[in-house]
Order: structure tokens, then sequence, then C-alpha cells
């Protein structure tokens, strides 16, 4: 009986979501009280804050006045004018840093190892008009708590900015350390204020690394110093590259938002690009049918065994690297097509004088690149090939990256990498390959079940994995291959969809009630949050119908 009723009441609270936070916080205490934000609100910073510490709170001082969120369902604004109409105001935000802290930027937070970062914080909001306060070890936790602090105002038709719910009282901090976004700027080209508004949007969602798989085969838009020539020759047109300038701007804008910028110059695969300007280096360029020699045309891979091609690339990667402050780089390493070097007369050449294997060469290459990423303090990252299938000799540290089945996350904590979950099976956003490959022209197995953001939200980052492996679960990311995507759909294809797994990823597997994470209580949290994205410039798309935010249940 008292279990029906329990049900009862908890049945009508989800019914209802006043809260519209999107990562929930790991422990959250609300109560029913209004409250509305002072006309002359104020957010007080700590004693000498970062510039990009000031820059946040006028952002989201910004999105508090420019957010119109609504709460929707029919009758509730009046409802709810009646609500505040007496309520407490709230006069300030107060933030502070734990005693002792040392005061650093946000950017400099944001780019220590996976790990290392402080994102923590506690955020109290009362309810009878004293200040709501902040505190966190880090400048970058402080930002994570304006980030939900802004999440919890509602707009009444510009007369009040409100919620019900005070007191707030939320403790939080990630579950995992990686919580990314992967974007393909190689099959088709994106500019630096596209980058910048996908930065912005995965801020929002307290989303941590940027992986940027700036190259391919098809196209080479990143300017390396000292290999201007790649990109000169490479990139679709001069306009379509990114200047040593522009990845600063990047890297600047992700860090003051607490975005590290993992980069990835995918090798010695995916690299057909490079015949353009260094025709030495590349192995079964264009060979045809490409199908035997690649997965996408043009085929054209680095001929890895060969010494001149192993200094050009260790010298390539040094030189992209340092481009980037993140403490990680991704060498790529997937799909790899072996055919390419069984026909290719100077490999082969250079395997049979040297006794070598091709397994080998590929060891003694990755050694190389990764041996130049160590000299630079950096930590190697690569797809799961590179472990699971060619069986590479690895630093033990080395991150890997699995996409082809999240069923193969298994199989690399038994090896004892670390593990970024991205597997296809639940985090493909694209629809990539189709009809451009050439091949039948009806299927469309990359997209085929296309990836709900219901299917993303299931995701099990333990599934498989032995308690004693857990520590090598470091997050995941949801990816977007172009092939078929521009600038056009960006926002589209990936929001709010990209936003599932970043509630995964930080909230963990149970609610802050102890129940565990669903769906259903999901998805009003994420409409809201779809709603303000929306307001803030990214042309997400709807969830459903907005008759269901008017008329649920
Ligand atoms: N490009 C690169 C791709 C893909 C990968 N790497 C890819 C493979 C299969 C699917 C989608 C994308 N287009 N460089 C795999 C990591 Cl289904």
């Amino acid at each position: 009986m008292a279990f029906k009723v329990v049900e009862l009441v908890l049945g009508l609270l989800l019914a209802v979501p006043v809260c519209g936070l999107w990562p929930i916080p790991r422990a959250l205490q609300t109560g029913t009280t209004p409250l509305i934000l002072s006309k002359d609100f104020k957010i007080t910073a700590i004693r000498n804050p970062p510039s990009d510490l000031t820059g946040a709170i006028s952002r989201t001082l910004g999105h508090i006045s420019d957010d119109k969120l609504q709460r929707l369902v029919v009758g509730r604004a009046s409802a709810d004018e009646a609500a505040v109409q007496h309520a407490k105001q709230l006069p300030s935000l107060t933030l502070s840093l734990a005693e002792g802290a040392e005061v650093k930027s946000i950017s400099e937070e944001a780019i220590k190892p996976l790990g290392t970062r402080s994102e923590e914080y506690v955020l109290h909001v009362p309810s009878d008009g004293s200040p709501a306060t902040l505190s966190a070890n880090s400048t970058l936790g402080l930002l994570r708590g304006l980030t939900t602090f802004e999440q919890l105002w509602y707009d009444l038709d510009g007369a009040a900015t409100y919620t019900l719910e005070a007191p707030i009282s939320i403790t939080d901090a990630p579950a995992y350390p990686y919580r990314g976004f992967m974007l393909d700027t190689a099959r088709n080209f994106f500019s630096v204020s596209d980058i910048e508004r996908t930065l912005d949007a995965m801020s929002w969602a307290k989303m941590n690394q940027f992986h940027w798989h700036v190259v391919d085969s098809q196209s080479f838009p990143l300017q390396i110093s000292g290999f201007t020539e790649v990109a000169a020759k490479g990139a679709y047109s001069s306009s379509m590259t990114f200047s040593p300038s522009d990845v600063q701007t990047i890297v600047t804008y992700a860090a003051e938002r607490g975005i590290d910028v993992l980069a990835e110059i995918d090798t010695p695969g995916h690299t057909a690009i490079i015949y353009e300007s260094h025709p030495e280096h590349v192995a079964c360029f264009v060979s045809s049918p490409w199908t035997t020699f690649a997965n996408e045309p043009p085929s054209g891979q680095l001929r890895f065994a060969s010494p001149a091609t192993t200094n050009f690339t260790t010298g390539l990667i040094a030189a992209a690297a340092k481009m980037f402050p993140s403490s990680m780089f991704s060498t790529g390493g997937d799909e790899l097509n072996i055919p390419c070097y069984d026909a290719d007369a100077e490999t082969q050449q250079i395997l049979n004088s040297t006794g070598q294997t091709l397994e080998q060469a590929l060891s003694t290459f990755t050694q190389s690149t990764h041996g130049a990423l160590a000299t630079l303090g950096k930590t190697p990252v690569v797809w799961e090939e590179m472990v699971l299938e060619h069986n590479v000799t690895l630093a033990n540290d080395t991150v890997v990256m699995v996409w082809i089945s999240s069923a193969n996350a298994a199989a690399v904590a038994e090896k004892n990498f670390r593990i970024v979950h991205g597997p296809s099976d639940y985090f493909y956003l694209d629809c990539g390959a189709g009809e451009w490959l050439g091949g039948d022209p009806l299927a469309n197995s990359w997209c085929d079940p296309f990836k709900t953001w219901q299917k993303s939200y299931t995701f099990d980052p333990l599934a498989n994995i032995t308690e004693s492996q857990q520590h090598l679960v470091m997050g995941g990311q949801q990816l977007l291959w172009t092939e078929q995507s521009g600038p056009e759909n960006l926002d589209a294809i990936a929001w709010p969809r990209a936003a599932s797994s970043a509630e995964v990823f930080w909230t963990g597997a149970t609610l802050p009630d102890g129940t565990p994470r669903n769906v259903s209580s999901a998805l009003p949290r994420l409409h809201d949050f779809r709603f303000r994205m929306v307001q803030r410039g990214i042309r997400a798309i709807p969830l459903q119908p907005l008759w269901c935010a008017l008329r649920p249940g």
C-alpha cells in the first residue's frame, strides 16, 4: 500500500518534470518553493578571476537573460505566474574555490591529462532569498557549475526568470573523464565557425573532448609547419584549409569552454591524399578496383615498411602534435588494407631484404611515431585494430578507441589498455557510405539501423568489463563521419543526439534518486535541453511534436 502511494507520487513528479537539467547531476535535491531572479541579479567571481572565468560568467548571464525557455504544457504559464507572484528574489550567485586551491585558468585545467582534471562542484540555491553559492576545487569545476546553474531557469514572457524548485542542492562530478564528440573535417570541409558552434553545444552538455579527425584519404585541410606542401596539394581548395592560426583559434575557444582538442592524423591507412605531395610515400594509389585496396575510394596508404616513409610520417606527426596543447594525440590506425602491401613491389622488396614481417614493420613504424609523441610529453591514441588485429607493440598508457563493435571493448580491456567507447552499433551519427561508394545504391548499412538518441542512451560503458578492468574505461563519444554531411546538416545530424552520451558518461548508471538511468525520464529533460540549444543558435532537430510538450501524459 505504502509502495503504491510512493509510486503514485513519483509518477506525478515524473509526469511534470520541472528541472530540465542535462546531464542530470550525480546528486540533486530540490524543494517546491518558487524563486525568481532579481532584476539586478549578479554573479560574484573569485578574487583575481582568470579572464576565461570572467568570460564564462558573462556567457551564463547572457544565457539566463536570452533563453526564453518556457515551461511548456497548456495553462502552465498562468499557473506559474500566480506561483511566482509573491516569490522571493535571488540576488546573486557567489563563486568560490576550495581553500588552498591554486587559481589557474579554465583553459589550463581543461587540457590536463585525462583523469587529473577537477570538474566537480557544489551548488546551493536557497529558497529564502539569500545568495546562491557555487564552490569547486578548480575554475573548470566552477564552469561546470555555471553550466548547471544556467539550466535551472525558466522564463515567464520576459516578466520573470524563475524556478519552482528551490531550495536546490547539487553535488556533482563526472562518472567518466572522457565525454567526447568526433568530427571528420576531411570528407567534407567545416569552417572555424562551424567548429566553434559545435564546441559551444558540447560545453552546454559538459562534454570535454573534441576528437578532431582532421585529415583523411579524400582531403588534407591541415596546414602543418614544415609540411605545408601536404595541405597545399591535398586540401579541396586553398580556402578549405586550417591554418596554424585557425587551429590556435579553435584550441583556445575549446579550452575556454572546458574542452580539450584531441587531434588525429590517421596513419598508415586513410592517407591516399598524401600521394599528391609525396608520391614516394604512398602505396597502391588509385589501384583498381579500389574495393580490393581500400574501404572507400581513393585507395592509397603510407608505405610504412620504408624507413624514408617512417621518417617523413614521424616528422609530420610531431609537427602536427605541436600545434595542439592536449596531452593526447591520435595516430589513427583503423582499416588498414593488407592486400595493398601484398601488391606493392617496394614494400615486398623491403620486407624481403630486412627479413621482417609486415606486422613487425608496422610495430617499428608505430614505435617511431609514438616515440615522437612521447618526446613531446604526449600520450598516443589509436583505433582498436592496432591492438586487436595487428598486435602492434604499444606503450602501456596508450588509449584505444573501440569503434567496430561495442563487444570489442572486452578484448581491449583484456589487453589492459585504456578504452574510449565509440562503437558504431551505438554511437555513429552518420549515414556515411551509401550510393556514393559506387556499390549497391540501395545498400546503406552504415546508418541502418539509424542510431536514435534512445539507442545511444542505453549504452552501458561497463558491459562485458570485469570489476578489476573498470578503471580502464575512460568514457566515450559519438562520432560524425562526413561522407554525406557538411555545414548544411551539421547541427541537425549531431544535435541533440550527440548530447545523449554526454549524460551516459557524466551521470553514469544511476540517477540522483538512485534509480537506473532510463529513456522515459530522460526525454523531457533532453527536450528542454534541445529547446535551449535552439535558442542559443544550434539548429538541433525536434525530438517529438510540440504537442507532446504541450499536452503531456
Ligand atoms: N573513416 C575512417 C571512416 C570510418 C572509419 N575510419 C568508418 C567506418 C565504418 C563506418 C563508418 C565510418 N569513414 N577514417 C572507422 C573508424 Cl560504418
